[in-house]
C-alpha cells in the first residue's frame, strides 16, 4: 500500500505540471483581431467578400476586378450599361434594331440609324442639300474627228487637249494639257475644283495651238444644283461628238 502511494503522487504531480504548461501555451489567434467578420485561422485573418487587409480592416474596391464592356461604367460593383447593352459586364447587345428600317442605305446600330453622307433624319429619310460640289476629275472619252472639216492640227496633227472652266465668262480653272491625243484613248484631267451649287459654269475642251487661238472641241454648260435630286458621284456630259465623264464629290 505504501508503495502504491509513492508511485501515485509523482504521477499526479507530473500530470499537473503538463496541464499547467498546456494551459499557458498561447494560441496563434489569441492576439489577432479580425474585423468585419473576418475569421482567424492559424494566426491569419480570412476576410469575407468585400474586405481585405491583414485584419480585414479595409473595404475592397468593388469595381477593381469588374471590366465593364461597351463603355459600361462600374458603380459600386455593378456595371451600368449604355443604351443598347445589357449583361453583368454589358457584354450583350440588345436587339434594338429589330424593328428599325433605315432608308437610303443607312444602317442600324444600337437602335439608331447611321446615315450615309447626304442623308439625315431618324430613318435617314431626309436628303440634305450640299453646299458645294468638288469637281475632282474630268475624263475625256471622245471628241470630233475633225475641227471645222480640217485636221485638228496641220498635216494630220493630233489635238492637244486641256479642260477649261469658265464662270460668268471668266476663266476660273485650267487643267494640265495632254499633247497629241489619240482617238480611242481616254484622258483624265485632275481638277479638284470647288464649284458653288447655284453658279453656272462652262466646261470647255480645247486644243492648244501655238500659231492661232486654241481650237474648241466642246463648251458645255453645267450647274451643280441641277443634280440635287440624286447627287451622283459620276456625271456624264456630252456635246456633239465630245463626251466627258465628271467625277464629283458633294460637300455639306
Ligand atoms: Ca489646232
Ligand atoms: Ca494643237
Amino acid at each position: 500500500m505504501q508503495k502504491k502511494i509513492t508511485t501515485f503522487y509523482p504521477l499526479l504531480l507530473c500530470l499537473l505540471i503538463i496541464t499547467a504548461i498546456g494551459c499557458n501555451k498561447s494560441e496563434p489567434c489569441d492576439d489577432v483581431t479580425c474585423f468585419n467578420n473576418g475569421q482567424c485561422l492559424e494566426g491569419t485573418c480570412i476576410c469575407p467578400d468585400g474586405f481585405e487587409g491583414e485584419f480585414c480592416q479595409t473595404a475592397s474596391d468593388p469595381c477593381e476586378d469588374l471590366p465593364c464592356l461597351n463603355n459600361g461604367q462600374c458603380v459600386e460593383g455593378i456595371c451600368v450599361c449604355p443604351t443598347g447593352f445589357t449583361g453583368v459586364l454589358c457584354e450583350i447587345a440588345i436587339e434594338a434594331c429589330e424593328s428599325i428600317t433605315c432608308q437610303n442605305n443607312g444602317y442600324c446600330e444600337n437602335g439608331a440609324c447611321v446615315c450615309p453622307t447626304g442623308y439625315s433624319g431618324q430613318f435617314c429619310e431626309t436628303l440634305l442639300q450640299p453646299t458645294q460640289m468638288i469637281l475632282q476629275v474630268v475624263t475625256l472619252t471622245s471628241w470630233p474627228g475633225e475641227h471645222d472639216g480640217n485636221d485638228w492640227d496641220p498635216f494630220g496633227g493630233k489635238p492637244d487637249f486641256y479642260v477649261r472652266i469658265l464662270s460668268g465668262g471668266e476663266e476660273v480653272f485650267k487643267s494640265d494639257r495632254v499633247d497629241h491625243c489619240e482617238t480611242g484613248v481616254e484622258y483624265d484631267y485632275n481638277c479638284n475644283f470647288t464649284m458653288d451649287m447655284n453658279s453656272q459654269y462652262a466646261i470647255e475642251v480645247r486644243d492648244f495651238d501655238t500659231t492661232s487661238a486654241d481650237d474648241l472641241a466642246a463648251s458645255i454648260n453645267f450647274t451643280p444644283s441641277g443634280y440635287y435630286s440624286d447627287l451622283p458621284i459620276v456625271v456624264f456630259l456630252s456635246e456633239s461628238s465630245t463626251n466627258l465623264t465628271l467625277a464629283v464629290a458633294w460637300e455639306y
